[in-house]
């Protein structure tokens, strides 16, 4: 065969990560990153995982916010937001999601609840991204009974919430059964029923966010987890599947993503369990990688980089 019937060399892709500092944040394990831009910075909510015996599982107390102009130096702040500011709660500051609605700043987080069996979805609010943030309610805003039972004690995890062009506010959450529910203007109660969405080997971590026309849920799924999509012209749905949007993560059971626009790019913030020896399942620590979008909306896979 002459040098034209070969098979095309495998070309490797051009892989251009964002900071030569993958996972970002090195000196505290962070977990579940959410995201938010706001005046020129992106804003970074992260779980502080802390256990001291990373075989027996989550210890999370609080969360933390970090900020930058640019996600490649980071700022931290002080702590905004803790378990024991939502005094329902008992424990368990797992992912959360911050909004801003005319000004303000809604924080939708997972926690345990003291007298309602498993988990549970709080609201806490403040003025300005860094906060202080109070809760907003004095109660939560989806307990444990409140959803179809698949698994009872961590059905109510993970929220997120999309404010649609016509202003209105739809949380999304779940582990195994994922959940929506509309958000009236106040952005602290349902307005309306919680209802199913069916989506292949969902396991947790819903993301929605909006691009052009497209509206795209990413999730967990499986276990250990990858990252799947799925793309819609609606927030109600019907979701098409789309496939693989990440695969595992390095060194961590779990993937869990805020995908978002900034200063003309787009970025897919994770976590893995890479930070060091002592990294792992529960020391995750976020990292961030460029994401791209094919011409006809959908997403290629994301290429994890490693400093
Ligand atoms: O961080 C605790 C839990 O682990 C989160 O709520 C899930 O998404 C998984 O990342």
């Amino acid at each position: 065969a002459c040098e034209k019937d070969k098979p095309d060399a495998f070309v490797p892709p051009v892989v251009t990560p964002v900071t030569n500092r993958n996972p970002i944040i090195r000196d505290k394990y962070t977990a579940d990153p959410a995201a938010l831009v706001h005046d020129g910075k992106m804003y970074l909510y992260t779980g502080h995982d802390e256990t001291p015996f990373p075989q027996e599982g989550y210890q999370m107390k609080e969360w933390l916010c970090y900020s930058s102009p640019d996600m490649v130096t980071w700022t931290e702040h002080p702590v905004p937001l803790r378990v024991t500011d939502f005094t329902w709660a008992r424990a368990d500051a797992w992912a959360s999601q911050v909004v801003e609605r005319n000004g303000k700043f809604y924080w939708y987080a997972t926690v345990d609840h003291r007298t309602v069996p498993g988990k549970a979805i709080g609201v806490a609010v403040a003025d300005n991204p860094l906060g202080p943030f109070r809760d907003a309610r004095g109660s939560a805003l989806i307990t444990n009974d409140m959803t179809t039972k698949v698994n009872s004690f961590f059905d109510d995890i993970d929220p997120t919430v999309i404010i649609d062009d016509a202003g209105q506010a739809y949380l999304y959450w779940g582990n195994t059964g994922c959940y929506y529910a509309k958000l009236k203007a106040n952005m602290t109660e349902l307005d309306g029923p919680i209802n199913t969405i069916v989506l292949p080997s969902y396991t947790e971590a819903p993301w929605v966010h909006k691009r052009g026309d497209w509206y795209y849920l990413s999730y967990a799924t499986e276990f250990p987890e990858k990252l799947a999509y799925a793309m819609s012209r609606s927030p109600e749905g019907p979701w098409e599947y789309k496939g693989i949007l990440n695969e595992l993560a390095e060194n961590s059971n779990t993937n869990h993503q805020a995908i978002l626009d900034f200063k003309g790019k787009s970025y897919f913030v994770y976590h893995n369990g890479a930070n060091g020896p002592a990294g792992g399942s529960f020391r995750r620590s976020v990292c961030v990688d460029y994401l791209y979008y094919n011409a006809d909306g959908t997403i290629q896979k994301v290429i994890m980089t490693k400093a």
